[in-house]
């Protein structure tokens, strides 16, 4: 492999790690290639046009098109190509995650906060399975933050107000760095982690192990009857308010006529700007939780909803 003959090279540990690599050393190269160019060009018209050199400095009167319109079509098409070519590896790297095994990581100044679906939780840290697609759903309490993993080549901002969410996988068991890639205060540079990539086995011994208080789902109903979500949404309520058994993944047709797809951003967003949209036939009385709920509590209860039956998980 032509990356091994790079030193301080680390190969990257995801499906797309090869891929990213050879798309830097593609840009790597064409930048190389015109600084390359720029440099020869300098050299060549300071010996062609030195002082004593007595050629002809006639100033030309017509110009020709065709430099003009060959060099300006070659580097258009070049970087279009390297465009289309990056453009395919992000969609690939930022496709849909599956929803086979989910994480929450709620980022704040300045450390990353894992809750895992069993109620574990940890800190500046995240426990993986090797070889399996995680879906790792992000949110942040305060600023900008930004999710680096350098070794499975993957990067994304977590912005306040709404739920991000990406899918890694890791072939390769071991231990990688997490960083935080966007200025995000005093103490950014702390803003550090790790990612564990264990076997199947041991993962399963070590979430065992973390002896969880109870799982997410449990603790989201137990605030979803605090709260007084259950005195509307409950069966036999007053309110008339829609049933929230098996809406996760399910559409939900909305006031306007449009529908739009249950997941945990749509959760979320009812529960913050319950005006923002409205369920069809239903009247806007649901009273908006922001600033009510912390982003922990937020997502045990997206995480009840989604427990009460739905299209997946
Ligand atoms: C005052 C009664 C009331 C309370 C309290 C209430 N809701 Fe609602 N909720 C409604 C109504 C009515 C709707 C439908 C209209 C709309 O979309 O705003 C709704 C819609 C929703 C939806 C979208 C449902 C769908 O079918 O798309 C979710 C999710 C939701 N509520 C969750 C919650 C949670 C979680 C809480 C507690 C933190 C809560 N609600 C508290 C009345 C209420
Ligand atoms: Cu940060």
């Amino acid at each position: 492999m032509w990356r091994d003959w790079v030193p301080f090279w680390h190969p990257g540990v995801s499906p797309h790690g090869e891929e990213v690599d050879l798309l830097f050393a593609g840009l790597l190269l064409a930048s190389a290639l015109v600084l390359g160019l720029l440099f020869f060009l300098l050299a060549l018209f300071c010996v062609r046009y030195r002082a004593s050199n007595t050629i002809d400095r006639g100033h030309r009167v017509r110009k020709s098109w065709h430099w003009e319109v060959g060099w300006t079509a070659a580097s258009f098409v070049g970087f279009l190509g390297l465009f289309v070519w990056g453009a395919g590896i992000y969609f690939q790297i930022y496709q849909t995650p599956s929803d086979e095994l989910s994480v929450f990581v709620v980022a704040r100044q300045w450390m990353w906060k894992v809750q895992h679906n069993g109620g574990q939780s940890e800190i500046n840290a995240l426990h993986i399975p090797v070889d399996r697609p995680i879906r790792v759903v992000m949110a942040s309490q305060d600023v900008i933050h930004s999710f680096f993993i350098p070794a499975l080549r993957l990067k994304h901002d977590v912005v306040p107000g709404r739920y991000q969410d990406i899918e890694i996988t890791a072939h390769v068991p071991g231990h990688y760095h997490l960083f935080c890639a966007e200025y995000c205060g005093t103490e950014h540079s702390g803003m550090t982690g790790e990612i564990v990539v264990m076997e199947a086995a041991d993962y399963a011994a070590w979430l065992a192990q973390q002896m969880p208080s109870s799982p997410l789902a449990q603790e989201g109903g137990a605030l979803f009857r605090e709260l007084g979500c259950s005195g509307c949404h409950g069966h036999g309520s007053k309110v008339r308010a829609p049933p929230l058994e098996g809406l996760y993944g399910r559409p939900v047709p909305l006031a306007d006529g449009s529908f739009v797809t249950a997941d945990e951003k749509y959760i979320r967003d009812s529960i913050l700007l319950p005006r923002s949209q409205i369920v069809a036939s239903y009247e806007p009385v649901m009273p908006s939780f922001e600033g009510k709920v912390s982003e922990d509590q937020l997502l045990r209860l997206v995480v009840y909803i989604k427990s009460l039956g739905g299209h997946s998980s």
